[in-house]
């Protein structure tokens, strides 16, 4: 079974009743030194039908264990080096082949937002994954209240650019702005998300605060964080692991069993948290998003078109 239909449950209903109290009174111990304000904010949305019903990771293990170049290639580097990124004020520039292009604010993004919490599983291309407890809204609602232009068939998506606060951008890393793209078809399908937070909190910096995306069928890097700037286009864009490498990171890069990357099979993965001892879980085609998202790509060999 692919996505649990279930309505009505919390997450906290899946979640060991020590785990989430411990983290509950972290969080309020921790939001009650902070600044009130959006970084700091509540972050809750209704349940959806679209969440997984297996248990979610620890918000440990989702702050501690990340990949954002921006601020260092390890994978502690984000959670230690992220402190000083300033996620507010923040807009977001959406151009291209659409009617109503121009800067919109996050309060304003936010406030025209059907926010729900959408617990996805997340397959990173290096082989292990996660279950994160998302809150974000469809992407398609705000491409809708843009309005794409018929001619328009894909999205590109970019990440800021600021070396002073994110200091992997000091070094040539990658070529910056870290820049993701999806079909319009994809970028419409209702699993497609921008989040803007997670465990009911707002987005900690790591995981691309403000405001970043998630395709759950599709390998994390498709996942660009931090984003600003939003463009429709009637071409392929560029994008960034692509454009380094086209023969290990395909432009679509669902989630596939069956097609390993070059230098490490893609059959299964490593669950992180499971613990030194736990046994590696098989991948799932589309990362059991198939019902979903398979028929977007009916007619095309994904084993040749990753
Ligand atoms: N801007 C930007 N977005 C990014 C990345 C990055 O390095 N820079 N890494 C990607 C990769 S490889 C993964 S697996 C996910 C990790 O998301 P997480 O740290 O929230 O689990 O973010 C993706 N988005
Ligand atoms: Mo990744």
């Amino acid at each position: 079974m692919a996505i649990g239909r279930r309505i009505g449950l919390d997450w906290s209903d899946v979640t060991p009743k020590s785990v989430w109290m411990s983290r509950r009174s972290l969080l309020v111990g921790a939001g009650s030194m902070m600044l009130a304000g959006a970084a700091q904010a509540k972050m809750s949305g209704a349940p959806s039908a679209f969440s997984t019903d297996e248990p979610p990771n620890s918000l440990e293990d989702i702050t501690t264990y990340n990949n954002f170049y921006e601020f260092g290639s390890g994978k502690e580097d984000p959670s230690n080096n992220s402190g000083n990124f300033k996620p507010q004020p923040w807009a977001v520039q959406i151009d291209g082949l659409v009617d109503k292009p121009g800067s919109y604010g996050l309060e304003d993004i936010l406030a025209n937002a059907a926010l729900e919490e959408r617990i996805y599983r997340f397959r990173c291309v290096e082989a292990w994954s996660m279950v994160v407890p998302w809150v974000g809204f469809e992407l398609s609602a705000l491409l809708n209240r843009v309005g794409v232009q018929p001619s328009a068939k894909f999205v590109a998506f970019e990440t800021v650019v600021r070396p002073e606060e994110m200091p992997g951008q000091q070094q040539g890393i990658l070529d910056w702005p870290y820049r993701e793209g999806l079909r319009l078809d994809e970028a419409m399908n209702p699993l497609t998300i921008l989040a803007t937070g997670l465990y009911d909190e707002a987005l900690p910096n790591q995981n691309g605060a403000p405001i970043r995306l998630v395709v759950p069928w599709k390998y994390g890097f498709k996942s660009i964080k931090s984003i600003v700037r939003i463009s429709l286009m009637d071409k392929m864009p560029p994008t960034t692991w692509n454009m380094l490498n086209a023969r290990e990171y395909g432009f679509y890069s669902n989630v596939n069993p069956k097609v390993d990357h070059p230098r490490w099979s893609q059959a299964s993965e490593r669950r992180v948290g499971g613990g030194f001892f736990a046994k590696r879980v098989d991948t799932q085609m589309f990362n059991g998003y198939g019902d979903e998202v398979a028929s977007l790509y009916t007619g095309q060999d994904l084993t040749k078109d990753y």
